[in-house]
């Protein structure tokens, strides 16, 4: 017995451990790196055991808290009403027993409706509104603490800074769901893809990253949406709510946020049994797929505020609502082979290949492993059977594998320690995951290198594919990618399967390629996080590569959209004497590397130099002709009405149709707070 009660405990500490090295790279990190399927699964477990052993809960297990700790670069808030997370069901005969256990709570209840609503894959924020005015939006944390993120909250166009509402009160508190519509998801991992970064395993990590960006100008360009679900208004002493907060339901509540101005989802529905509750989840487990963004599963709450109030809350979840959650899509099928590809950045990503299987209507044959240490502390071996999952429109991933299936004789897997192009040995930074290829000369850097700057969005070369790029490298004709324009037909028909006549053609294209604007060549240098969009930015604000390549990292980041670490990326690749004389060469072969400015005034001294604002309403300390001097005097000019030219609205008390205009054409709305901190810091 006692033998037994110490299994556990080493069981039960493991489990904790496990865990919490889950949740804080989920919450602080942002990086996720195990399955939501197996915390799900662990979690079950470690609550299992403590179910049947109380005596070792202990106050800091993963079970008796809502969530983890927030991370540090934020102000942390301490939330009103805390944000609960909701109870999970996974079947329809979870469902029924949670209806038991409530109607047991309250047994005089025989009629009660439900409010079905999606369940939004995103991140929860919590809006207060003071008369009226968004004063604060904060991450949801660990349930009580989150943190302050209200700039970035305030470039979300389907939260409104302002309440539609005649007579606000003193207070309210919006609750509801921040996500990535898929479609700019993809967009940001092209990008990301693009620019060597990482990508985002999904949109809930990428609106997760996004909102905790600590430039609101980045957030801006990512197109944020929300759907708000809940209302709260504090019974204040002698409250003078007005009639449309006087709220009795849940569905009350969704259509007066609506009237208030929030996004709020439009595929609710009533629902008087635990078979119209069947109904409605069984429709939308199909439906769901066709939605321009994630859902994971129905939120179902009893209607009636009234009961709300009378069930309560247990230590995590309020009593009167369930998710009842939809099964991930995974299918188990055999690792083949894992195969390591080095990128334009040396960076090695591991890949296993896969027995196909059918996943989400798509044939997999591929997976992708992340780096080593997530192969090892899942332990994917070649041969093995795992669960591969696929969420959403990304690449699938690897999420378990099934040990009882292993065969015998295999061995851990270990990445290469040298890379499988130039064998030179492979680096792995002390504290990241990454582990790269740091020969500036590996032909597989090369290659992908070259494929880039041919690449469609950079320097548009028909014509030149793998294949021609491999045979090039292979055969010494092209070591950077201004030797391409050095090529002549002669030398491209020593070429196996090169005919006189393509390489004429090709030799063409490249010489055209000379014509593309400076915006798609600074892109095609492949400089790390300068995609296709921050190389025109960056083109947009310095017309030449000289003015670019002698920039200080503090001028680069003035650049709108530009954040501190895309800068010091910039300016470190042109300190490299090989990427200068590059430059050089690309000078001497005629392609353009400078454009028209669309800053008509210097940087530097003008930081708000081609800037456009309009003043709307009255600011609390400054004057309208103080603010306006405080534009102009740093290059920025005022004019009298918003337009799609204008870059930023600055808006105080009783703004009106601006204000307005401003909201709908998305432009970057600021207070005086955030007006004089763009002034103090240009
Ligand atoms: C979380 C979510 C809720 C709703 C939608 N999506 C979510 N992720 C909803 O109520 N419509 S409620 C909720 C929570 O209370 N933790």
């Amino acid at each position: 017995m006692e033998q037994a009660v110490l299994e556990v405990q080493q069981r039960v500490a493991e489990l904790r451990q496990l865990l919490q090295r889950a949740s804080y790279a989920y919450y602080v990190l942002d990086n996720p790196d195990m399955p939501d399927a197996v915390y799900d699964q662990l979690y079950r477990e470690l609550q299992d055991l403590e179910a049947q052993y109380p005596q070792l809960i202990t106050p800091d297990s993963p079970t008796q808290r809502v969530g983890e700790r927030p991370a540090t670069q934020f102000t942390s808030v301490r939330h009103n009403v805390p944000l609960y997370s909701l109870e999970n069901a996974f079947n329809l005969a979870e469902f029924a027993s949670w209806q038991d256990r409530w109607r047991r709570v309250a047994p005089g209840v025989s009629e009660f409706e439900y409010v079905c609503e999606l369940k939004i894959d995103g991140n929860a924020l919590a809006l207060t509104y003071e008369n009226g005015v968004l004063t604060r939006g904060a991450t949801r944390g660990d349930g009580v603490m989150g943190e302050d993120i209200t700039p970035n909250v305030r470039t979300i166009r389907a939260i409104p800074l302002r309440l539609n509402l005649d007579h606000p009160p003193p207070r309210v508190e919006i609750r509801g769901e921040a996500f990535l519509p898929l479609e700019v998801f993809q967009y940001i991992n092209q990008e990301r893809e693009q620019a060597g970064d990482a990508l985002f395993a999904n949109p809930r990590n990428a609106a997760a990253g996004t909102l905790r960006q600590l430039d609101s100008r980045i957030v801006a360009r990512r197109r944020l949406d929300f759907f708000a679900y809940t209302l709260h208004v504090p019974n204040t002493e002698g409250s003078d709510a007005t009639p449309p907060l006087q709220l009795e339901t849940q569905w009350n509540a969704l259509e007066t946020l609506q009237s208030m101005g929030f996004r709020v989802n439009p595929m609710r529905q009533l629902c008087r049994s635990l078979f119209e509750v069947e109904e409605y989840y069984n429709r939308w487990a199909t439906e769901r797929l066709e939605l321009p963004y994630l859902t994971d599963g129905v939120v179902v709450k009893l209607n009636s505020l009234a009961l709300q109030e009378q069930l309560g809350f247990t230590q995590k979840f309020p009593r009167w609502a369930i998710a009842l959650k939809y099964p991930a899509e995974e299918a188990p099928t055999v690792v083949e082979n894992i195969s390591v590809n080095v990128g334009r950045t040396g960076a090695v990503t591991p890949t296993a290949d896969l027995r196909p299987v059918q996943l989400a209507g798509t044939t997999v044959s591929r997976a992708t492993l992340h780096n080593g240490d997530r192969i090892a502390e899942l332990d994917i071996r070649i041969g093995d059977t795992v669960i591969v999952r696929k969420a959403g429109e990304i690449i699938p991933e690897v999420v378990r594998v099934l040990p009882d299936l292993r065969p015998a004789n295999t061995t851990p897997y270990q990445l290469p320690t040298h890379c499988p192009e130039c064998e030179q040995p492979l680096v792995r930074p002390e504290g990241e995951a990454v582990t790269r290829c740091i020969n500036t000369s590996c032909p597989a850097i090369l290659r992908r290198s070259i494929l880039h700057w041919v690449g469609r969005d950079a320097m548009d070369i028909n014509g030149l594919g793998e294949k021609w790029v491999q045979q090039f490298t292979d055969r010494g004709l092209v070591h950077t990618v201004a030797d391409l324009y050095e090529l002549t037909p002669e030398q491209l028909m020593t070429v196996d399967r090169m005919g006189k006549k393509s390489a004429q053609n090709l030799v063409e294209a490249i010489e055209q390629s000379q014509g593309q604007p400076w915006a798609r060549v600074l892109y095609g240098l492949g400089i790390r996080h300068v995609g296709s969009v921050n190389a025109q930015l960056l083109a947009d604000q310095f017309s030449t590569v000289e003015t670019l390549a002698q920039a200080q990292p503090d001028d680069i980041a003035q650049v709108n959209g530009i954040g501190a670490e895309i800068a010091q990326s910039v300016y470190q690749w042109f300190q490299v004497p090989a990427n200068q004389r590059l430059i050089e060469r690309l000078r001497a072969a005629g392609v353009q590397l400078a454009g028209e400015s669309k800053a008509n005034q210097p940087q530097g001294n003008q930081p708000l130099a081609g800037k456009t604002f309009v003043l709307t309403g009255t600011l609390p300390t400054l004057k309208r002709d103080e603010a306006k001097a405080m534009i102009e005097q740093a290059g920025g000019k005022v004019t009298g009405s918003v337009s799609k030219k204008t870059n930023y609205v600055v808006v105080g008390a009783e703004a009106g149709s601006k204000l307005e205009k401003a909201e709908e054409l998305g432009i970057t709305l600021l207070s005086e707070a955030d007006f004089l901190e763009l002034i103090a810091s240009s």
